[in-house]
């Protein structure tokens, strides 16, 4: 392997400790060995340009009477399925519940994050993290619009969601102890995020795709904002770099642990990849995190909190400790350290806010009635 960490270091400012400038981290950071242009975010940037063109060249709607025959020909050849398309019942299924989660761990995502609003250390960091919060609202809202085309409606998936029927990601049971909490989850819990999601530009479900390039490119400034917090710990006082790496400690693990469990273990991967929703497995999308923040930590002058972290020039990779897949179950059933904490806050917030969708509806209803009713230049013709 080439000595990626002089690359690396070559293209930070070496006069500017804020480091939010150049193209090292996150998911601008390309492997140099690879050509310019093939960094995460130019996978973005590819997806889109693939859709517009697949987009252009769409083949019409679904006829009803070749069903399965078309559908599979879609799949095949790249092409994107839309809502008016036929598609067998367990991908519609697939897809829900795959989407509602995604869109469920969004909303319950801005919990750990918004504990540290009101105790952010200066105003540029409370204004960058309430933005950050709110994105990820807007990305849970388009997530549930585009599962919503699937035939479920939002308020069935709430539903789902707080009777507990629908999970969400794994890494939001865990809490934001200290402020390096926040930088930690931008880098590793949006880094981990954006790996996973890069790919699912290019899932064969039309509008999931759509949702996740506009997810991405708003996830790639969320982990430069981790990065850089972390960062500036890293390069304060003893205590602020010590701060930062007990952070990185303690999310190191759950956020390996949020590509889900081994390939040997993964129960939808296999029917996923065929139907081209998931694109890589979950061990190789773990192993590409693992790789990527390796370098990254190298940067930042922070250390992994993995003994046998080594570069296997064999494998081209990282050998890496993986995370306590019995913890990640144990997670998933309701178990962490925050699962009850965070359902709780989230059915009292959905409680607090009725008056606000009974005000939408009521509006709505006006607005309707008013629509429906004669105008007055129709009342004079009578
Ligand atoms: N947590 O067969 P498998 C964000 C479940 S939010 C909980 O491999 P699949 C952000 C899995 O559902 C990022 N459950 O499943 C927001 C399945 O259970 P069921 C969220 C997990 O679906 C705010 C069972 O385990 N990202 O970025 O093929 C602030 C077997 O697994 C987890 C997404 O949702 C987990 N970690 O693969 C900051 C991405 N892992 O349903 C950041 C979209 C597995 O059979 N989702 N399970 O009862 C995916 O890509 C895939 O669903 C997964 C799992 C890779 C997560």
């Amino acid at each position: 392997m080439a000595d990626t960490t002089s690359v690396v270091l070559h293209s930070l400012p070496t006069d500017s400790h804020h480091c939010n400038t150049g193209r090292v981290y996150g998911n601008d950071f390309a492997d140099p060995d690879q050509p310019p242009g093939s960094g995460l975010l130019d996978e973005v940037a590819d997806a889109e340009r693939e859709l517009r063109a697949r987009n252009a060249q769409d083949v019409g709607a679904g006829d009803a009477g070749a069903g399965s025959d078309y559908f599979a020909a879609l799949v095949a050849a790249d092409q994107k399925i839309e809502p008016r398309d036929w598609m067998p019942d367990g991908y519609r299924a697939t897809l829900i519940r795959q989407m509602a989660q995604h869109a469920h761990s969004e909303i319950i995502g801005m919990q750990p994050e918004a504990n540290w609003i009101t105790r952010a250390p200066s105003l540029k960091r409370k204004a960058i993290l309430l933005a950050k919060v709110q994105d990820e609202a807007g990305h849970g809202l388009y997530l549930y619009a585009a599962t919503e085309t699937l035939g479920v409606s939002r308020d069935a998936l709430y539903e789902l969601l707080l009777g507990g029927k629908q999970k969400y990601s794994s890494i939001f049971n865990y809490p934001t102890l200290t402020w390096a909490d926040i930088g930690a989850i931008g880098w590793l819990v949006d880094g981990a995020a954006i790996v996973n999601q890069v790919p699912l530009c290019r899932c064969s479900y039309g509008p999931y795709a759509r949702a996740m390039i506009r997810i991405c490119k708003e996830e790639s400034f969320h982990q430069r904002q981790g990065f850089e917090i972390l960062h500036t710990l890293a390069h304060g006082t003893p205590q602020q770099k010590a701060m930062a790496q007990d952070a990185v400690d303690r999310w190191w693990y759950p956020s390996l642990a949020m590509f889900g469990p081994p390939d040997t273990d993964s129960t939808h991967s296999a029917q996923s990849m065929a139907w081209k929703i998931k694109r890589f497995s979950n061990d190789d999308l773990r192993q590409r995190f693992v790789d990527m923040c390796a370098q990254q930590a190298t940067v930042l002058g922070l250390t992994l909190p993995d003994p046998d972290l080594r570069w296997n020039p064999e494998r081209g990779a990282y050998d890496y400790t993986p995370p306590d897949y019995a913890e990640l179950m144990e997670v998933i059933r309701g178990n962490g350290p925050c699962n009850r904490q965070r359902m709780a806050h989230h059915r009292a917030a959905h409680e607090d806010g009725a008056w606000v969708r009974e005000a939408a509806s009521a509006y709505a209803a006006k607005r309707a009635a008013r629509a429906a009713a004669p105008q007055p230049s129709e009342l004079t013709h009578v």
